[in-house]
């Protein structure tokens, strides 16, 4: 009898096998919510422009077109905001941080980053949470470019943390020696961010 208690209980938790995907706290969400502190900047593909700066060997800025003829690189898996929504299987493609560092050439010091925007917006992520094939900047999302309120014309993609940190409409990664909060860091969310560790705020 006990084992028929059993075979049941297993088959419910086969019947969602995505839930192991969701971190503690979060929920399945089906569309694609907007968030965003601010307006959405218009950004001309003219003007638009990628900078590597900071504690690198030499600072590098790519244009549109100059950014496309590097290797593409497609990141296929989940993403999870800190306001507990979490969409499993997205397609995300563009260029892999780890290109763009290679051509700046990364300062042994190097062991923070802050990221900024067009907008204003900035996240600061250790170096070790952009590098090791985690991170990108991407301009596809589902095989259509990217649109403008999820941070076309390109945005930052770092999957493994809260979507916070992937900053939309990115136009510079600055390497530094020290942490330097950003937007919603300061304003009291957690400096990591890290899902599967809940850290939502600071102290968590
Ligand atoms: N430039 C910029 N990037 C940003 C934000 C923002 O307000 N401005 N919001 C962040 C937050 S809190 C989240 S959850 C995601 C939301 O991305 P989405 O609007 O594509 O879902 O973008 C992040 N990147
Ligand atoms: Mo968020």
């Amino acid at each position: 009898m006990s084992g028929e208690v059993t075979r049941g209980f297993r088959r419910r938790r086969a019947a969602d096998p995505d839930a192991a995907r969701l971190p503690p706290g979060q929920y399945r969400e089906r569309g694609f919510p907007v968030l965003t502190a601010g307006p959405t900047p218009r950004i001309d593909l003219r003007d638009w422009r990628m900078d590597i700066d900071g504690l690198v060997d030499q600072p590098v800025s790519w244009s549109w077109d100059e950014i496309h003829t590097l290797p593409a690189s497609t990141f296929d898996g989940d993403i999870h905001c800190v306001t507990k929504w979490s969409k499993l299987g997205v397609t995300f493609s563009g260029v892999s941080v780890d290109t763009l560092f290679a051509a700046a050439g990364l300062a042994p010091t190097a062991s923070y980053a802050l990221a900024s925007c067009y907008g204003g917006y900035t996240t600061n992520l250790p170096l070790a949470d952009l590098t090791g094939g985690r991170a990108w900047v991407v301009w596809d999302f589902n095989g259509q470019p990217l649109a403008p309120e999820h941070g076309g014309p390109a945005r930052l993609l770092v999957p493994h943390l809260y979507f916070w940190k992937s900053a939309k409409w990115i136009n510079r990664i600055t390497l530094l020696d020290h942490d330097v909060r950003g937007f919603w860091e300061e304003a009291g969310y957690h400096d990591r961010g890290d899902p599967w560790l809940e850290q939502r705020y600071a102290g968590d």
